[in-house]
């Protein structure tokens, strides 16, 4: 199996995130990257490629054109206002507040395009984010030329990014840039399964009224757990879309066995949708060691996914979302392809 992997992608480094009310250490670190990457060395999993560049049109076929000129134009406007550490939103449009005005200043905007005070944005975040999606662009070119699977090693990740907005550490949607892409180039039917431990608003909502992609999720219980907002199991889809999107909640501590009956569900979806192509939105953070998430799985139970997946029999691409054991995420996330590709 390829892996494909841009050096841009380490230049978005967060030193800090606002979390449980407190500035911490950032989580989504560079050095995840990295030891992805060297376990895909290590493990001999196949050549590893830099990603191809692809016109914004691959960009704006799934976000605003506004939003990425956003996050493109970002660091000027917050150096401009005077700022020299990285940026957090902190106001929000919410019911009540106005959406169809035009906000020049740059607290303003970030408040506009975002989701979460979470997500720290810096110089390098944009530069980083569109080599991210080049790597899943480049993954997903990968399938339409014939390859039976392949791996994009993106970062910073992508699965709560939606129309225009970031959030959850995400900027542009790496998974579904690659299945609009996948659709562009004659696939007719796409699927997406989201093993991320926690669920992906992003991709949920831009495919929500679609039945060209159907998207399946198992996650966090959003009672419980980020993004809060989304990912209840009576969300299946709306208009042309109803019936393409399915989630499975489940509760704090949920182990690899107690995990088995929702993928076991979500696979005979796949079974029954006969897609092209599968993506795998691979985030590594159901991990028991995981210092953000409530999952228990172990390093072996990965090798068990990636058996799982291959047995659905699809061109399947796998796109790198959450996960941040970061010592033993190069391992967890080597033993789903390696698993995969048996
Ligand atoms: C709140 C938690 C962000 C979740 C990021 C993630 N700071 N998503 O791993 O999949
Ligand atoms: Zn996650």
């Amino acid at each position: 199996m390829k892996t494909v992997f841009s050096d841009l992608q380490l230049a978005h480094a967060p030193l800090q995130e606002i979390s449980d009310g407190e500035l911490k250490p950032a989580v989504e670190i560079p050095s995840r990257a990295e030891f992805v990457l060297n376990a895909v060395k290590d493990r001999k999993l196949g050549e590893i490629i830099a990603p191809e560049s692809f016109a914004m049109r691959c960009l704006h076929r799934v976000h605003a054109p506004h939003y990425v000129s956003f996050l493109e134009s970002f660091w000027s406007k917050w150096t401009e206002a005077g700022r020299t550490k990285e940026a957090f939103p902190f106001v929000w449009p919410i019911r009540s507040l106005r959406q169809d005005v035009e906000i020049e200043h740059i607290d303003g905007l970030l408040g506009r395009y975002s989701m979460d005070a979470g997500t720290p944005l810096g110089e390098h975040t944009f530069a980083a984010a569109r080599a991210s999606a080049e790597t899943s662009l480049t993954g997903a070119k990968l399938l339409l030329e014939g390859e039976t699977s392949a791996f994009a090693l993106c970062r910073p990740p992508g699965h709560h990014a939606g129309f225009d907005f970031f959030g959850g550490y995400c900027f542009f949607n790496n998974a579904a840039v690659a299945a609009q892409y996948l659709r562009d180039g004659g696939m007719n039917r796409i699927a997406i399964l989201d093993v991320d431990y926690h669920h992906g608003n992003g991709t949920q909502a831009l495919f929500y009224d679609r039945p060209d992609v159907l998207f399946l999720s198992i996650h966090a219980d959003p009672k419980v757990e980020y993004p809060y907002f989304l990912g209840f199991a009576d969300e299946t889809g709306e208009h042309a879309g109803t019936g393409f999107t399915r989630n499975w909640p489940l509760p704090h501590g949920t182990d690899w066995e107690s995990y088995v009956p929702a993928l076991e569900e979500a696979c005979r979806w796949l079974l029954v949708y006969k897609p092209d192509a599968l993506i795998v939105s691979l985030g590594l953070d159901c991990f028991e060691k995981d210092p953000i998430a409530g999952f228990r799985f172990k390093s072996d139970d990965y090798l068990l996914l990636g058996q799982r997946l291959a047995k659905v029999g699809v061109p399947t691409l796998f796109i790198l979302e959450g996960g941040y054991a970061v010592e033993e995420l190069g391992t967890n996330c080597v033993n789903v392809l390696d698993g995969y590709a048996g």
